[in-house]
């Protein structure tokens, strides 16, 4: 029988299998293909996270390989890093991202600052389980443009809420953007939060960053 298995489909199950070697070594075939960085992602790896997000709901992956295909995934987007460059933008802004205070996921958050500085933009990563008092502070001390946080959890997403309000409160809601963003977030969430803008994915995330800047 013909085998229709295409390098897409090998560096998901890559990703699946935790097999970082054979992804790192079939990204870098791709790249030498010319094959769309933005596709090695979407069409590849990030189906692989898919299906490990699934059995991981339904207890047939554990922690330690969710986290072997979380390292594979990090290991071919961190090759990828350096292609994903769109020279023609050239203004720079100060974009300071973080994951949500309780929240240990990452690959999200690290994508869409790669997304961000791929577009010209400068991003300072605050990190994962960052609080409300980090995000206050970066914004007091760096003076970013946008903040950005992300969330995958139920649990972790209402901590947003919390950065928000310690803005107002602080008097400073109007020095920054917010923009938020992860798995359960939603545009009605968004507005219930008082961000100013939500990004279903990465590009999205980009895309209106750059919105924002040019008001
Ligand atoms: Co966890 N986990 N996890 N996990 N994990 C999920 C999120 C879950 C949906 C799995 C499931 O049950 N199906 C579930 C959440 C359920 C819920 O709350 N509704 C879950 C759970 C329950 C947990 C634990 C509680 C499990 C436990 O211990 N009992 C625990 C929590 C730990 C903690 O954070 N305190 C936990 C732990 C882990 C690992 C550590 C093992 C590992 C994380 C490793 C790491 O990140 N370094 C892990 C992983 C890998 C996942 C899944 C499988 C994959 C997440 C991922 O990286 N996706 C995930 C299931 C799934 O999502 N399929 C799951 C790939 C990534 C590129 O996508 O992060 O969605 P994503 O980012 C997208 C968009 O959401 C968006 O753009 C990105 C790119 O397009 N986006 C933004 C993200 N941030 C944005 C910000 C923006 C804009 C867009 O603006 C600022």
């Amino acid at each position: 029988m013909e085998n229709k298995m295409t390098n897409f489909d090998r560096l998901s199950n890559f990703v699946i299998e935790g097999k970082i070697e054979e992804l790192k070594e079939l990204v870098q075939k791709e790249i030498k293909e010319n094959i769309d960085p933005m596709d090695i992602i979407n069409k590849g790896m990030m189906k692989g996270m898919d299906v490990v997000g699934e059995r991981f709901k339904n207890g047939d992956m554990f922690v330690p390989e969710v986290l072997m295909s979380a390292n594979t995934m990090k290991a071919g987007m961190n090759i990828l890093r350096p292609l994903l460059t769109e020279t023609n933008i050239k203004s720079r802004s100060l974009v300071a991202l973080g994951t949500a205070k309780g929240d240990l996921h990452d690959i999200g958050k690290n994508l869409v600052g790669m997304i961000l500085e791929s577009a010209g933009l400068e991003v300072v990563d605050l990190g994962v389980d960052v609080s409300t008092e980090v995000f206050i502070n970066a914004v007091r001390e760096k003076k970013p443009a946008i903040i950005g946080m992300s969330a995958l959890l139920t649990t972790t997403m209402t901590s947003m809420k919390d950065v928000i309000n310690s803005l107002k409160e602080e008097g400073i809601r109007d020095n920054v953007k917010v923009i938020i963003g992860g798995a359960p977030i939603t545009p009605s969430f968004a507005e219930e939060v008082g961000a100013d803008g939500w990004a279903p994915d990465a590009v999205s995330a980009k895309d209106l960053t750059l919105q924002m800047l040019k008001r």
